[in-house]
Order: structure tokens, then sequence, then C-alpha cells
């Protein structure tokens, strides 16, 4: 009989004395639960192996920061960690050659991921890739219960709010291995926590972004497009995406945002078949890295100059580009909001 994934994955780890456990920039909640319950997994076969949970860039929206914070997540930024012969280093949602950059030099020993494989993988003891599955966190949980590791409630807790959150969208992208782990984890989970996590406090930048970006929102067609100009943080760029995905004129939500020196994009899609990671991955090539899902997708592009005459030249090209992809005639665009008449307070 074959053996099984997880122990496959334990035995291509006996080797190391340390693991390093990474995932994409800017971790999301299936990044961190994912790397908790892996972090379970190791240490319940080999006492003695240290295993450090990392992460790459900011944990920067609200929930997500909530999340660390209730959970007690220990994170160590992965540029500060040793990636030396007796380390092993695991990529939990994610790939080698996606964007990532301190960790990027190293082959990984182990990789679990639930997105679609940019390029080839070689050198990669390990290899578990479910584009069918709805969240990395749901492969995991998969994984714990093969080895009959307990989950308690903290665990229980960081699985489930990874998954929900990550098959949020609609339609849905939740296989029945998705739905299977969200009823088994729910009685298990601290329900108080959980809603420490999914309704945290906002700060004040959170609603001027939203007051920039509804200002220079534009619709062309059937699609809209968000310039958010500078974001008090990369992470609220993807989160207007859903917001204007919701309009009931629009099959495509286009969001730009400038943090730091890089334009942060997100792109998300109403209709199963979109392929937004293609999408965006052609509308950007040659300018940055993009990747994705079906109907969701992220991007970054790295500017040499953040002049604000610079930065709308990239962003020309980049709606020019991914409009034509569409077929959408750009002189067709109009602002989504006019001056909003002031209504007098009764
Ligand atoms: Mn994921």
């Amino acid at each position: 009989m074959e053996p099984l994934a997880s122990t496959r994955l334990l035995a291509s780890l006996h080797p190391y004395e340390r693991i390093v456990l990474a995932s994409h920039v800017n971790p999301d909640p299936d990044a961190l639960g994912s790397m908790l319950g892996i972090q379970k997994l190791i240490q319940a076969e080999y006492l003695s192996k240290e295993v450090i949970l990392t992460f790459d860039g900011l944990i920067a929206r609200a929930e997500n920061q909530a999340m660390v914070r209730v959970l007690s997540i220990p994170l160590v930024p992965i540029s500060s960690v040793e990636l030396d012969h007796r380390t092993a280093l695991v990529l939990v949602d994610t790939q080698p050659h996606t964007g990532r950059r301190a960790s990027e030099a190293t082959t990984p020993v182990a990789v679990l991921d639930h997105h679609e494989t940019p390029g080839e993988l070689t050198g990669v003891k390990f290899l578990d890739i479910r584009p069918g599955i709805g969240a990395t966190s749901t492969l995991v949980y998969g994984y714990l219960t093969e080895q009959e590791i307990p989950i308690d409630p903290r665990l229980a807790t960081a699985l489930l709010y990874a998954i929900e959150s990550e098959v949020a969208g609609y339609p849905r992208e939740a296989s029945a291995a998705d739905d299977e782990a969200l009823a088994w984890l729910y009685p298990r989970a601290d329900k108080n926590l959980l809603a420490e996590i999914r309704s945290p406090r906002l700060p004040q930048s959170y609603f001027a972004t939203f007051q920039h970006a509804l200002s220079n929102a534009f619709l062309y067609g059937e699609v809209i497009v968000g310039y958010l100009g500078v974001v008090p943080q990369p992470d609220i760029v993807a989160e207007l995406a859903d917001f204007f995905i919701r309009f009931d004129r629009v099959n495509w939500a286009l969001c730009a945002g400038l943090y730091e020196d890089e334009l942060r994009i997100s792109l998300r899609a109403d209709q199963i078949g979109a392929h937004a990671g293609e999408v965006l991955r052609q509308a950007i090539n040659g300018l940055g890295s993009a990747g994705g899902h079906d109907k969701r997708a992220g991007g970054c592009i790295r500017l040499q100059d953040v002049r604000p005459e610079a930065v709308d030249a990239v962003l020309r090209t980049l709606r020019c580009r991914f409009l034509d992809h569409l077929e959408v005639d750009e002189h067709r665009g109009h602002r989504l909001l006019q001056d909003s008449p002031r209504h007098p307070i009764p």
C-alpha cells in the first residue's frame, strides 16, 4: 500500500534538526493556520526537532492581526532565520518562484499548496499540490487526522478560520474535503476567540482608503477598476476588490494600491471559469509577478519611480492590457459615483 501523504512528509523531514515553515508574502489566515497545523504534526512525531514559524512582509489585515494575537501564533521574520544544511525549509500555501523574497534562494524540502503550479518544480522531496481543494489548511487538517493527532481548541479555531475565510467568496471555491473539515472543526473551535478574529476593530485609515477607492473607481462595461492611492497596508487592496465585485453591474473588479515602492494588485471575477490568475498574469507580464485562482488573483509590481506620473503610466498599461484582454473598450469608462448630492440631516 502507498504510504500516507503525511507519513511521507514526516519521513522527508527526518534527516533535519530544524524545520522552518514559510508561506507567501503577507501571510493570510490559510498560511497561518497551515503553519500552526504542520508544526503540531511535526512536533507530535519528532519531539526534539525545533519548528520555526516565519512570515515575510506584513500581517496587515485587522482580522489576520487578531488571529495572530488571540491565538498567540509565534512568528519570526524569515529574514532573521538562517537556512543552513541542518535546516529543512517547508513551504505551505505557496510554491517556489511565486515572488517570495528571503527564502526564494533555498530549495524547499517539502511544498504543500492548493494554488496552480506556475512552473516545473525540481529538487523538492515532498510535493502535495491540490488545486481542487479550497484551502491548504484543509490539506493540513487531513494530515493531522491521518496521523490521529489531537486537535485542541486553539488549533481547531485557527484551522476553521483559515478555511472559512479562504472559501468565503461567491460562487464558493470549496471541495467536499473543505466542508468536511469545517464541520469537524466547528464544535471543537473556541467560538469566543473566533468571534474576536472575525470582527476586529478597525483604524481610521481603513475608512479613508474606502473613501479614496470609492471616489476613484471607474466602470468600463462590466468591469470596475479602482485605484486606492497610497494604502496604509497592502492587504486592503484585496479587501476592496472583494467589496467592489459585489456590485450587481460588474463581473470583474480590478484594484490597485501603492504600498512603499510596490503596486499591489487584486483581481476578482464573479463567474466560475474566469481564470483570473491567468488573466492577471498576462496583464502584469514582464512588469511584476502574479498568481491566483479561478476567481481571485493577486499581483505585485515593484516600481523604480513612485512619482504620481510614473505610477499613472504603469497603471494605464495595466488597465489597457486588462481591458484589451477582456475586449472591453476603455473609452467607455465613467466614474462609479458622481459627486454625491448633500442631503440635509433632518
Ligand atoms: Mn490558501
